[in-house]
């Protein structure tokens, strides 16, 4: 039986555990829930009623990191969270950094403005997002500028840090902003090489298919 993802594709959450299984080469099956308008029965799989929710083998389990924490475990064929205690701290870390600290200004503030707003019929608030974008991630992408060695956060290998991250950075992406590649090179060479992969690419132009139809341009 495959895992099945409950989510939607636009959250970076649903995003980071769908290209973790992705990158395993793990097929998996989706359901489309839509954050904010979830069913009633949607509270069995999560009582927070967040998006991803994942089922397998009969159990379900809720949170991104939960849910890649066990598919790891699940599926050890391809490493993607390191077996040494402090790489995989840090690997933690990073994805903690990512959920906790990128998210409310990549996601909830930039993609939810340019995007969900639009979506409910309202106008981005542009100061909001100007205050996120200019003032409150350059300090979070220069940690994220030092902290790199090569293309990946942790050891010398894709690992679920470099998910956590580009997911909110391709977030980022989708609500029409640009990392600045001359004040961060490193990161958003990163970037690139991470959305170079063929799957991933072909994630984010579906991605973008589905943003075009919703917005209408
Ligand atoms: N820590 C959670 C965060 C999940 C989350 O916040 N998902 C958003 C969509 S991006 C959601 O479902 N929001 C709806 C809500 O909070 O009611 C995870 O990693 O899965």
């Amino acid at each position: 039986m495959k895992p099945k993802i409950y989510g939607a594709p636009l959250s970076p959450y649903v995003r980071k555990v769908r290209l973790f299984l992705e990158t395993k080469g793990v097929e998996y099956d989706s359901k489309m829930i839509v954050p904010y308008a979830t069913p009633d029965d949607y509270s069995a799989l999560n009582p927070l009623r967040r998006v991803p929710a994942l089922e397998f083998d009969g159990q379900t389990l809720a949170d991104s990191a939960v849910i890649c924490h066990f598919l790891e475990d699940k599926f050890p064929e391809t490493t993607l969270i390191p077996k040494d205690a402090y790489l995989r701290a840090r690997c933690a870390w990073f994805e903690k950094y990512a959920d906790y600290e990128l998210a409310p200004l990549t996601t909830f503030t930039a993609f939810k403005e340019r995007v969900l707003t639009r979506l409910s019929g309202g106008e981005p608030d542009e100061t909001r997002i100007r205050k996120a974008v200019d003032l409150k991630l350059p300090p979070l992408f220069d940690y994220l500028e030092e902290e790199l060695s090569g293309n990946h956060f942790v050891g010398n290998s894709l690992s679920l840090a470099d998910i956590a991250i580009a997911s909110q950075l391709i977030s980022f992406k989708h609500s029409g902003e640009q990392l600045d590649g001359a004040r961060w090179p490193k990161l958003s060479q990163f970037l690139a090489t991470f959305c170079g992969r063929t799957y991933v690419q072909q994630m984010i132009e579906s991605e973008q298919a589905a943003l075009k139809k919703l917005l209408g341009h």
